[in-house]
């Protein structure tokens, strides 16, 4: 019997293109979804669907059948409140909902130092916080969050929300020297959340082990991530920026500043 494929939502996406490939290389089969067309080359089984939309969702998991489902796909920066609520908060319970339907039992979720984002930086910020999030983003996947542990404890799936930094090819502000997750370093910690036996509702930050890490990676090494990559390599090639010192105020870094405000 062929092994159940990974389902990954925002293939096309920066993340989503680096997960996908580092998937297939650890020998997971992979099928893709996103709201946009394969990109020219790639050769897995891609699908086209607005994960907002419940019926698409379903079609696509009663179709696909995975064993899995990473979720990557939301907009990544701030937008209004309404925008928010559909790009991470409709399609997680989207999602959520089908695999209750069909059987899936685990959910990865591409989720952000921004739910947390409004807490002052000081010490190594655990995993045992209070929600604080920053912005309307950083709401929704707060939100996104709380409904993977609904379902965690209602149905029993596993659902492990990395609460990721900044997914960069390198480093490129002060900030990042803290808040950076490698390329290489997502895939290890998605093929982590995948295959980790049973983790229930779990939290972990998504960097790398970084020699200025502002979060705790020991939630993430319970699970089996390991990360390899240190920004500190990068740090000599980092100059000084008039921001450098608001970003490091506050664990969500720019989001948290006035700029963001906005109305809901
Ligand atoms: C995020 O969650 C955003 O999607 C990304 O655009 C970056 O701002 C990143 O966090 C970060 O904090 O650097």
């Amino acid at each position: 019997r062929r092994p159940s494929p990974v389902l990954v939502t925002g293939a096309a996406g920066s993340i989503g293109r680096t997960v996908v490939a580092g998937l297939l290389e650890l020998g997971h089969e992979v099928v893709a979804l996103d709201l946009v067309e394969a990109p020219a080359g790639s050769s897995i089984p891609w699908r086209i669907a607005d994960c907002a939309d419940p019926q698409a969702v379903e079609q696509v998991i009663a179709e696909t059948r995975p064993g899995a489902v990473v979720h990557l796909a939301s907009i990544p920066r701030e937008a209004d409140l309404p925008t928010i609520l559909d790009s991470h908060v409709r399609t997680t319970a989207a999602l959520l909902d089908a695999m209750v339907a069909h059987g899936v039992g685990r959910i990865v979720l591409a989720s952000s130092n921004h739910a947390v984002g409004r807490t002052p930086r000081s010490e190594i910020l655990t995993t045992v916080v209070r929600p604080r999030p920053d912005t309307f983003y950083g709401v929704g996947k707060v939100a996104a969050e709380a409904l993977l542990s609904l379902y965690a404890d209602r149905h029993g799936i596993d659902a492990v929300a990395c609460r990721i930094g900044s997914f960069l090819e390198e480093p490129t502000s002060v900030r990042a020297l803290s808040t950076w997750l490698s390329p290489d370093d997502a895939v290890r910690m998605v093929h982590a959340a995948l295959t980790t036996p049973s983790p229930g509702y779990a939290v972990l930050y998504g960097i790398s082990a970084n020699t200025r890490a502002w979060w705790d990676l020991e939630p993430g090494r319970a699970l089996g991530y390991h990360p390899e990559d240190d920004a500190e390599v990068y740090a000599d090639r980092i100059g000084a920026r008039a921001q450098d010192d608001a970003e490091g105020r506050w664990v969500g870094g720019p989001f948290a500043l006035p700029e963001q405000v906005r109305p809901a």
